[in-house]
């Protein structure tokens, strides 16, 4: 077993710090406090080929391992979570393209999606299917060349704004799960329109809206896999997209603990600094435990999905349970030893609180987390 991060590893790593240090991290607050969608720093992390981080080389991508994505997703989150998670769902829609797509839809979206001068969104969640995801209603119904589909897509994210939607339809009304199918959509097909942006508690740097299909006609030709596959796509599009968002809280957790330790530093209370105090030190040291911890399953079950092992699934959600949930949990303590002060915007701690809650809820809610792994644990 070996536990250090390779040459190439410590290389991308380094190189998606130095770009979130130059590039967000000095305008996250005020993407956050303006509810800006910052295109151009997209453009400039696609670059770097972070805008097809695991597809394949000869697609346009960068062709790395789900590891080597999470440090991304990390380092990108330690300036801005809403960014980097921005970033993460694209990369899982287009990913599912490059996996699962033809060679025709590869070639028609995947230079565009890779480049990020277009961006997708991935549209399974409904206004009445969230964690039952199966049940969705949103039908897809052969008319010669085309499908014509009809329904709502709640919660997306690029809702609005994105170039082209990854949609999970219903193609057989007499299956669950196995009646799903899969589309790309254009933004600009007739019968395709959005919500009003949402007003939301945090991620206010990325758009989201609803996504409205009426007698929206999509091509044959723009079906990812077979009909009826759709439902395992998504599910294993979330498998890495899990990942990121557990990457993502570890990044957002990494820097509250950061900045919570020079804050205790220079603040004295009582006389002395605050980071004299056993209390101080105790509440860093669980803090620091608990990440390490949590980073340690998660490159495991990055690993895991990289390989396609058998049980990746179980490990992608026991990592996104553990992360997320240790994210916000840091992020909190550090706005406790902030006191007063991380209550207040002048200081990060607050945006990543609020950037971070979310991420026990999409991409599948911590319940859902532990039912995944539980009924595994119990199968016969
Ligand atoms: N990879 C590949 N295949 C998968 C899979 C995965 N990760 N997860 C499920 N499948 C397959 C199953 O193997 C099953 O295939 P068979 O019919 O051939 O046996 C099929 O998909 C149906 O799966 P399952 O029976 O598990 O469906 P359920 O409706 O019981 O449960 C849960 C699925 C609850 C796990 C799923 O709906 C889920 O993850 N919900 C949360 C949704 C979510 O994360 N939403 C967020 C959207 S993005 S913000």
């Amino acid at each position: 077993m070996n536990f250090e991060l390779t040459e190439e590893q410590s290389a991308i790593q380094d190189m998606a710090r130095r770009f979130t240090a130059e590039q967000v991290t000095p305008h996250a607050a005020a993407w956050d406090e303006d509810s800006t969608f910052p295109r151009e720093t997209l453009n400039k992390a696609a670059e770097l080929g972070f805008g097809g981080v695991y597809v394949a080389e000869e697609h346009g991508g960068i062709g790395l391992s789900r590891v080597e994505a999470a440090l991304i997703m990390e380092a990108l989150s330690y300036g801005c979570p809403s960014t980097a998670a921005f970033i993460s769902i694209h990369n899982m829609a287009t990913w599912m393209i490059d996996a699962f797509g033809s060679d025709d839809v590869k070639q028609r979206y995947l230079p565009d999606l890779t480049t990020m001068t277009k961006i997708a969104s991935y549209c399974l969640t409904e206004p009445a299917a969230g964690s039952d995801a199966a049940s969705l209603k949103t039908s897809a119904v052969l008319d010669g060349e085309h499908y014509v589909l009809n329904g709502t897509k709640a919660f997306i994210s690029g809702g609005g704004v994105n170039e082209v939607y990854v949609v999970m339809a219903r193609t057989d009304q007499g299956s669950q799960a196995g009646g799903i199918s899969c589309f790309v959509v254009d933004k600009e097909t007739e019968g395709l329109s959005f919500g009003a942006q949402e007003r939301k508690l945090g991620w206010h740097s990325q758009p989201t809206a609803s996504v409205i299909f009426d007698n929206c006609r999509v091509s044959k030709a723009n079906m990812v896999g077979q009909p009826g596959d759709g439902f395992k796509i998504a599910m294993q599009g979330l498998d890495g997209g899990r990942l990121n968002i557990g990457a993502c809280s570890l990044g957002g957790g990494q820097r509250c603990l950061d900045d919570a330790v020079t804050y205790v530093k220079e603040r004295r209370q009582f006389g002395q600094r605050i980071a004299d105090f056993q209390n101080t030190q105790f509440m860093l040291a669980d803090m620091k435990t608990q990440l390490e911890a949590a980073r340690a399953l998660l490159y495991i079950a990055a690993d895991k999905v990289s390989k396609n092992a058998i049980d990746r699934t179980q490990w992608a959600a026991m990592a996104k349970l553990l992360t997320t949930e240790t994210g916000s949990k840091v992020v909190n303590d550090a706005l406790q030893l902030h006191g007063g002060y991380g209550f207040l915007r002048d200081f990060p701690i607050e945006r990543f609180l609020r950037d971070l809650r979310v991420h026990e809820i999409l991409e599948g809610t911590s319940q859902i987390m532990r039912f995944v792994i539980g009924r595994e644990i119990v199968a016969d």
